[in-house]
């Protein structure tokens, strides 16, 4: 594909790694919306990017439009190509169809990366474009355009979170140095990027003996990156056998946020309690920071969708509980590109599991 010499592929890949870039800044903070940027170029200038800041607010191709707009350039946009990570929408939701705004200022041509997941729009912006004469190239960076809305697709198709587990553990695997004695087995910084973590979820869960033990907060305080003013502080789902038994006290219960705090008694069916934190409360993605037993719960039933170990450098030898004290899984599970990061003397591993 040469164009006035130029290679375009290179060109839209480059451009699409922009909007792919510009779409990560909304990582945490869009759901039950998935993350999109938007990126209008006009001879090889970018004269608009955006990305979808959260849902309800305008999606990435309105907020490059406005961008372009408010320096001038919706002149030159009947003359641009413009760049989206995802399909553009053409049905009324929260906001009109991005589908309108790009008829409206007839650009030459549309870019995008992935399929919507979403039956209400898949496949039907293409069409509705070409149809008014503006061309479409489909599929630019779609692994990774597919990877950046991986936790909406499983939103869309399965009607649940996407579920992250963290666990920290000593060399030997143990999570705690004793049951009645809990204390840090990581470091500050490995501390630090949980709370980075807890910002790109919508939702803490833990359950009630971890409460008991050690009345953690479960909030956003000392991230290791700036954290956008968007956020808030993320909900707090504590599972337990017994409400009466969570201490009246807890921070969960009493801080300013203890109206993000939901404690469910009796969960019967791990499945049915995402599928019911996705529909009531929108909760897209959660940050499961549990003790051995919920983690291997969650686990067996093939419901960690992602792994985040943090590895310290002790050996404790005790009798302590382990995310894997004996058998709990049929088959193996393996960590997809596993991602390794050193906090200090700590070992972060971080990957999507893959069950099969
Ligand atoms: C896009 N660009 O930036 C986003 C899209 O309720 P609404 O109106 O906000 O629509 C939400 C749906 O729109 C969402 O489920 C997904 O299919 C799509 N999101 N689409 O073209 C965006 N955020
Ligand atoms: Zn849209």
């Amino acid at each position: 594909m040469l164009q006035n010499g130029v290679n375009t592929k290179n060109q839209d890949d480059c451009w699409m790694n922009m909007a792919i870039k510009l779409a990560s800044n909304g990582i945490g903070l869009t759901s039950p919306n998935p993350c999109v940027g938007a990126v209008i170029v006009h001879e090889n200038q970018v004269i608009g990017s955006g990305f979808h800041k959260k849902a309800g607010l305008p999606h990435a191709e309105r907020e490059a439009i406005a961008d372009g707009v408010a320096n001038g350039n919706a002149p030159l946009f009947a003359d641009s190509t413009l760049y989206v990570t995802l399909e553009p929408c053409s049905t009324s939701g929260k906001t009109p169809p991005c589908t309108d705004a790009i008829l409206k200022y007839r650009f030459k041509r549309v870019v995008y990366g992935s399929e919507d997941p979403n039956p209400k729009h898949r496949g039907a912006a293409a069409d509705i474009l070409e149809q008014a004469g503006i061309k479409v190239t489909r599929g630019v960076l779609e692994k990774e355009c597919d990877r950046l809305i991986r936790r909406f697709r499983v939103n869309m198709l399965e009607g649940r979170p996407w579920v992250i587990a963290k666990s920290a553990m000593s060399l030997d695997g143990r999570i705690s140095r004793s049951p009645e004695r809990s204390q840090w087995l990581t470091n500050e910084k490995s501390r630090s990027f949980v709370h980075t973590l807890r910002a790109e979820c919508d939702a803490v869960l833990t359950g009630g003996n971890t409460v008991r033990l050690d009345n953690p907060s479960l909030t956003i305080r000392k991230p290791d990156r700036p954290v956008s003013p968007l956020k808030e502080q993320p909900w707090r789902i504590i599972l337990t056998h017994d409400a009466s038994s969570i201490p009246a006290d807890s921070i969960c219960l009493t801080d300013e946020f203890r109206d993000r705090t939901l404690v469910v008694e009796n969960v019967f069916s791990y499945l049915e309690l995402l599928k019911k934190l996705y529909n009531d409360k929108k909760i897209g993605t959660i940050l499961l920071e549990a003790g051995g037993c919920l983690v291997r719960e969650f686990l067996k039933a093939g419901l960690v969708d992602e792994w985040v170990g943090f590895y310290a450098p002790i050996i404790i030898g005790g009798g302590a509980d382990g995310v894997a004290p004996g058998p709990f899984l049929e088959h193996e599970a393996h960590l997809e590109q596993p991602v390794v990061n050193i906090f200090g003397g700590d070992v972060c591993i971080r990957g999507d599991i893959c069950y099969r």
